[in-house]
């Protein structure tokens, strides 16, 4: 090889390293989804021994996720789900195109309610909300203890998979519990969640099995009842 097709192949070296490079670039960005998963901002074991460790990595990295990759598979045809927040959309399902329109309840809705699930739960917090939600569950319900009953009767009566909530509908305080992944804010309850339990059998099977009750009750150890004071401000604003 003389020095000029030595020169040649170097540069055709340098040329291909550059278009890896570039092409590195381009899979990178099509890689940085618009939905991601959120973070728990706990580790999977911090709810132990109320929630199991087990159900809380498959609960989060699996079932949650599963929302994240439907809702971008539905961006490339539909960018505009990214123009507004997932409140938003939730909140009005009407301007959703009708063709996608129950794949974003059931995603959408999914990815929401999971988000708020996550940042309701903490270890170590309160074991009972004050101030202001204190007055207003002791007000509307006779007493904290009275509201987990009402609540508990959501949870466990949801016939199926669902969820169940205290909510702000109306200026006032109540129990409810929802189908599949329909949220709180989707028609035909419109209302403004407090706090909120998944109810689906991947929430509680692997350690209660049957006994949902069970789970309720176990719950009540890791709501963050800071996080639902505050819910219940921007409810009640
Ligand atoms: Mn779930």
């Amino acid at each position: 090889m003389n020095r000029r097709q030595t020169l040649k192949l170097l540069a055709g070296a340098a040329a291909f390293a550059g278009s890896a490079a570039t092409l590195g670039r381009a899979a990178f960005a099509q890689a940085s989804p618009a939905f991601k998963l959120p973070p728990l901002g706990y580790p999977y074991e911090a709810l132990e021994p109320h929630i199991d460790t087990a159900t809380m990595n498959f609960h989060h990295r699996n079932h949650h996720n599963a929302f994240i990759v439907n809702l971008n598979g539905l961006v490339g045809k539909y960018p505009e789900l990214t123009a507004k927040s997932p409140e938003e959309i939730v909140s009005n399902l009407g301007a959703v195109p009708e063709a996608i329109r129950t794949a974003v309840r059931n995603n959408m809705g999914g990815h929401w309610n999971h988000t708020f699930f996550w940042n309701l739960m903490t270890p170590g917090g309160p074991a009972m909300p004050a101030g202001d939600l204190k007055n207003a569950i002791e007000g509307t319900f006779g007493g904290f203890d009275q509201m987990k009953a009402a609540f508990k009767q959501q949870a466990v009566g949801r016939f199926g998979s669902g969820w169940a909530w205290l909510v702000m509908k109306e200026g006032k305080l109540t129990v409810i519990n929802t189908p599949y992944q329909d949220s709180p804010h989707m028609d035909p309850v419109e209302a403004k969640p407090i706090i909120g339990i998944d109810v689906w059998e991947h929430a509680y099977y692997l350690k209660h099995q049957y006994r949902r009750g069970d789970y309720v009750d176990a719950w009540w150890n890791v709501v963050n009842w800071t996080k639902a004071a505050d819910n219940f401000k921007r409810a009640s604003a």
